[in-house]
């Protein structure tokens, strides 16, 4: 009976001392658990003399219920104290909806590319596609690009697998072959993709960046189809009325050739202090011309349901990530493939 004593006097004064519930669960564990010190003394009993097992055997059953509210009772009283303390903290507002769990975003090339695309579909624009490593051929010599030609090096070129003649595409425009190889005229498509330039980064230009092609192949077209498609989809991008104008521009596979402009849609003086245009009022926006006719002959060519002399078409190309820019009015371009999620999350 005195080991009994003690045993409580301990376990009492343990578990009165207790300020969390993880010393709950190691006193409970201590007394009451399989290996516990009650149990140890229930036991014992067998091996005391006769007389005195009913006293002990009582005592300890006792004690064990006693422990088992008191445990109970500091339970209570320390989750009342948490709560208790949350709110004299003021960190704990009943009043707040719930904390959100943590969800991923979409990217803004995916969000700004679905616009795209959306857009172009409603203009009846169908969604084309083609690979990322590409023959020489498509991504250079069908486009009227000759081996030799030097405008081969106006986008360097990240050489894979020479002996197979294979590149990194550097542009989206090897696309408009590969479709002119597969489809009946009239058509008009978009084909956005990665492409990969062998070009030292900056804030605007990056070694792997996407672009969006476009074209449109059928009888009769003329640049003012161009400008006005273009027009169209900048004015439904940015929901408001866009002014566009045409720069002369060189690219081999197209004839005229253009570059176009857009009026910078953040401001609406020139000569002020605009962070996008630098004041100047206008944004480069695209490549653009009509389907050279070396172009169609590549795609077309020895076909008999095609007549070459009455086909036409234009033809686009502008960068997605600049875009993206753009329509966000962000500054550096190399942000958008850096996988820093503190970038990525206000999206
Ligand atoms: C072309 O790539 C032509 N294929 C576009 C074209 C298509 C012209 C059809 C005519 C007909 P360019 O090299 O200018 O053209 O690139 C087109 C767009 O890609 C640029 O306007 C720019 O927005 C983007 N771009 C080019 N280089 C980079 C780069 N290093 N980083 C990010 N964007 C780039």
């Amino acid at each position: 009976m005195e080991a009994h004593a003690e045993l409580r006097d301990e376990a009492l004064a343990r578990l009165a001392a207790c300020t969390e519930l993880a010393e709950l669960r190691s006193v409970e564990k201590d007394y009451l658990g399989p290996e516990g010190a009650i149990g140890a003394l229930l036991a014992s009993i067998p091996s005391l003399p006769k007389e005195e097992r009913p006293k002990v055997g009582a005592a300890a059953n006792r004690l064990k219920k006693e422990l088992e509210a008191g445990l109970d009772k500091a339970r209570g009283e320390l989750e009342t104290a948490r709560v208790a303390a949350e709110r004299a903290g003021g960190d704990f507002d009943p009043s707040l909806p719930p904390r959100r769990a943590a969800r991923g975003s979409l990217h803004p090339l995916t969000k700004v590319r679905r616009e795209v695309e959306r857009i172009f579909s409603s203009m009846g624009y169908d969604i084309a596609d083609g690979p990322e490593v590409e023959l020489d051929y498509y991504n250079f010599q069908a486009l009227n690009i000759p081996v030799d030609h030097p405008s081969r090096e106006m986008q360097d070129t990240f050489y894979c697998d020479e002996e197979h003649h294979l590149v990194m595409r550097t542009q989206t425009s090897p696309v408009q072959i590969r479709v002119m190889e597969q489809r009946q005229p009239p058509f008009r498509l978009i084909a956005p993709g990665r492409v990969f330039r062998n070009e030292e980064q900056d804030a605007t230009h990056n070694h792997t960046f996407h672009q969006v092609e476009g074209l449109v192949v059928g009888e009769g077209i003329q640049v003012g189809h161009l400008t006005g498609t273009l027009k169209g989809f900048l004015a439904e991008l940015f929901q408001r009325q866009v002014q566009v104008r045409l720069r002369p521009g060189y690219f081999p596979f197209v004839e005229p050739g253009f570059e176009l402009d857009v009026a910078c849609p953040f401001c609406d003086e020139k000569g002020g202090t605009c962070r996008v245009c630098k004041g100047v009022g206008w944004v480069e926006f695209c490549g653009c011309g009509l389907v050279h006719p070396e172009v169609l002959a590549a795609g077309f060519g020895g076909r008999d349901d095609v007549d070459l002399d009455k086909l036409t078409g234009f033809a686009f190309g502008f960068g997605l990530d600049r875009l993206v820019m753009l329509r966000y009015g962000l500054d550096d371009i190399r942000n958008l493939m850096g996988g820093d999620l503190r970038f990525l999350e206000q999206f």
